[in-house]
């Protein structure tokens, strides 16, 4: 009897412990669960490797937790990365890729100038892991920063949600001239922004959302000294223009310092609570409330941070279905996110040189 009872106060305490770990995993995919998302893409869904990779996002999720904790700083580098990866020729991984003799990496034109290495370490290391508890190449590297992106944004205290998969690899980078047409400078005002947000689709709602990435990471003084020098620029509110002038004593002064002063690692609206206090770092920030076009939305998610996480996830999985390559014949999945699929390689993974329609009909006994 005693014996018995012992055996159930076990099992239920057992029980429980499960109950308790299982919980805030449980939690956040009913909060995932719970989003508002735009139109999934065609080809693109939240189940793509359920069969071929049940285990991919667990992996992602529990690479990023430990090493946030060991550099804080990555989750900011890796939510930048998903946006210049989207915004130049759609989401499509081309920024991983690397320079070759005959092709220039992204990495190289001016506004990808201070991507942090840790960012593309952590997308080659993930893509390992996957290839490993996937038996091989299954998941693409534009997804991995996709969910790398997610994970960021959730261990730093922001919205869980769901990310549609499915995208393909691009078999180059874009072109210097494409990545300067594409991104906007931090110099630019709210027209400007949105005449560049516009050929992509996005509206004055998702350029005020997705601004609020910047409630993490750093910035250099180059990306912000227009506004201390040759003259201050009069938004500024002169506390934070003196600091910012110890920061960058003079123009060409080499020092970074927090886009959000407020609460600078965490995922939060007090971004838009800066800006309201003239506290916000580039002209692109600022302009934001400054422009009546944007500022009412400024000034609701500065006093509303679910309204703003909720429309985060809208705007952000919006973002990250720009241009997509879908389907088995468009791009491919590279086995190394920096470099394109050796040739040889090509025939498997829907490579559109001509050479390799003609080897796919061979194999499969076509004559062509
Ligand atoms: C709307 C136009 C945007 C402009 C003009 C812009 C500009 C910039 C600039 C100049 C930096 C600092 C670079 C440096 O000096 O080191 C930066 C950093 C950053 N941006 Fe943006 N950005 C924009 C949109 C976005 C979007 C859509 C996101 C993501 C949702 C984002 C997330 C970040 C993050 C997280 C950092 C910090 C990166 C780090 O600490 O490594 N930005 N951005
Ligand atoms: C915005 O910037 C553009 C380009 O620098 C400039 O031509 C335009 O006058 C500016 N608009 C406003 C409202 O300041
Ligand atoms: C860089 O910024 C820090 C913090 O604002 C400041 O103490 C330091 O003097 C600056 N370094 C230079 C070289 O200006
Ligand atoms: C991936 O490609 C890059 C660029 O070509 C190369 O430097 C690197 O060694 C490759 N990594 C692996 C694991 O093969
Ligand atoms: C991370 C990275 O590769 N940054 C490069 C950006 O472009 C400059 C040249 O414009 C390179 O020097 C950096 O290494």
């Amino acid at each position: 009897m005693a014996e018995r009872s012992t055996a159930v106060v076990a099992a239920s305490a057992a029980l429980l412990l499960l109950l308790l770990l299982s919980a805030p995993a449980t939690a956040d995919v009913a909060a995932a669960a719970a989003n508002r998302y735009p139109p999934l893409a065609s080809g693109l869904s939240f189940d793509f490797y359920k069969k071929t990779c049940p285990k991919a996002e667990s992996i992602v999720r529990d690479f990023l937790a430990s090493a946030v904790k060991q550099n804080v700083g990555l989750a900011a580098a890796l939510i930048r990365l998903h946006f210049h990866d989207c915004f130049v020729q759609g989401c499509d991984a081309s920024i991983l890729l690397d320079s070759t003799p005959t092709e220039k990496s992204e990495q190289e034109a001016g506004p990808n100038l201070t991507l942090r290495p840790a960012a593309f370490k952590a997308i080659n290391d993930l893509r390992a892991r996957l290839d490993r508890a996937c038996g091989g190449t299954v998941v693409s590297c534009a997804d991995i920063v996709a969910l790398a992106a997610r994970d960021s944004v959730g261990i730093a205290g922001g919205p869980a949600y769901q990310v549609p998969l499915g995208r393909r690899d691009s078999l180059s980078p874009a072109s210097q001239t494409a990545v300067f047409d594409a991104l906007p400078a931090p110099t630019s005002n709210v027209t400007t922004l949105l005449r560049f947000l516009a050929r992509i689709n996005l509206d004055a709602t998702d350029l005020v959302t997705l601004s609020g990435g910047h409630t993490v990471g750093i910035a250099h003084c180059s990306s912000f000294e227009n506004r201390l020098f040759p003259t201050k620029d009069g938004t500024l509110n002169q506390w934070f223009a003196r600091q910012l002038g110890l920061t960058c004593p003079a123009k060409g002064a080499v020092n970074t310092t927090v886009n959000d002063i407020r609460t600078p690692n965490t995922f939060d609206n007090k971004y838009y609570v800066d800006l309201l206090n003239r506290e916000g770092l580039f002209t692109s920030d600022q302009d934001l409330f400054t422009d009546a076009r944007t500022k009412p939305l400024v000034t609701k998610f500065a006093v509303d941070q679910q309204a703003f996480f909720e429309q985060f996830v809208y705007s952000y999985v919006k973002m990250g279905q720009i241009q997509v390559l879908t389907g088995s014949s468009k791009g491919q999945i590279r086995a190394n996110c920096s470099a394109r699929n050796p040739a040889t390689a090509a025939g498997n993974d829907g490579d559109l040189l001509p050479w390799s329609v003609v080897e796919t009909a061979v194999e499969t006994g076509l004559v062509l």
